[in-house]
């Protein structure tokens, strides 16, 4: 059998004990980031980090693709299994953890209907979210010029996914505002906000106008309520930022 770590793995990564997460200071990134800082402050959870600096593209080499075939950050590695168990695509190492570590269901539930709805708006994030702003962000920075056609498709996809969010938080049809995407009553704080929260904390500064943003003042409010918790401040923070921190960077020849 071969073994689990290929020759190039770094050293950082090869000899880790425990949970070991492989990221950066990106969208999807934040999202494993601020889960663990959220269970260390509950559950004292440990675990060790290593940085990728994307640009040098040390996701895409064959030590990196033997953990994650995607070639994309992050991953989250749990060496207390055998052989360790890789978890690759940010959601599911949300619900990874939230399985392994979230015993109490802290942010998630043990009702499985609140439950279920959790995974509804995770899954909405993680298929319609996530790869529509991914895409409107890359034709607004790089080929507005090339393709208007195509940047402007994604603004209004951005844009009515984001009044989703709004009818949701508001309560339009249903009488009922919301603090938080899931749970009874005006919801709990769970992985399925600290999901979309990862992206959604720029939506202030991704050029869709002044007019748009003012029609969503609920997705505003749930933004800055979630801003203000001291994991999603560390999440979003310099330990993950490899300019910050040289020594977690892993490079390899
Ligand atoms: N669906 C994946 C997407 C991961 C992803 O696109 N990660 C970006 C950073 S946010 C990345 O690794 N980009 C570098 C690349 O594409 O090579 C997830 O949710 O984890």
């Amino acid at each position: 059998m071969s073994a689990f770590y290929a020759e190039e793995t770094p050293a950082a990564v090869r000899n880790a004990k425990g949970l070991h997460l492989i990221s950066t200071l990106s969208p999807n990134g934040r999202k494993a980031h601020i889960y663990l800082e959220e269970l260390k402050d509950k559950y004292g959870l440990e675990w060790t980090t290593s940085l990728i600096d994307l640009d040098t593209a040390e996701q895409k080499k064959p030590w990196y693709l033997k953990l994650n075939p995607n070639g994309r950050i992050p991953i989250l590695i749990d060496n207390t299994q055998s052989p360790p168990h890789v978890v690759f695509e940010s959601s599911a190492i949300l619900l990874y953890l939230l399985s392994s570590v979230d015993k109490d269901h802290i942010f998630g539930f043990s009702d499985p209907i609140e439950q279920s709805q959790l995974t509804q708006w995770l899954i909405f994030w993680h298929a319609s979210g996530q790869p529509i702003q991914g895409q409107y962000n890359y034709f607004r920075r790089n080929a507005i010029d090339e393709s208007p056609h195509a940047a402007q498709r994604f603004k209004n996809e951005v844009l009515r996914i984001y009044n989703v969010l709004e009818i949701h938080l508001s309560g339009k049809y249903t009488d009922s505002p919301r603090e938080y995407l899931a749970g009874a009553g005006k919801g709990k704080y769970s992985i399925a906000d600290i999901n979309a929260w990862g992206w959604l904390r720029t939506f202030r500064s991704i050029d869709l106008g002044e007019d748009d943003l003012a029609k969503l003042p609920h997705l505003a409010a749930w933004v800055d309520r979630i801003a203000d918790r001291p994991a999603v401040q560390r999440g979003s923070g310099e330990w993950y930022d490899e300019e910050k921190h040289p020594e977690l960077l892993i490079r390899t020849e």
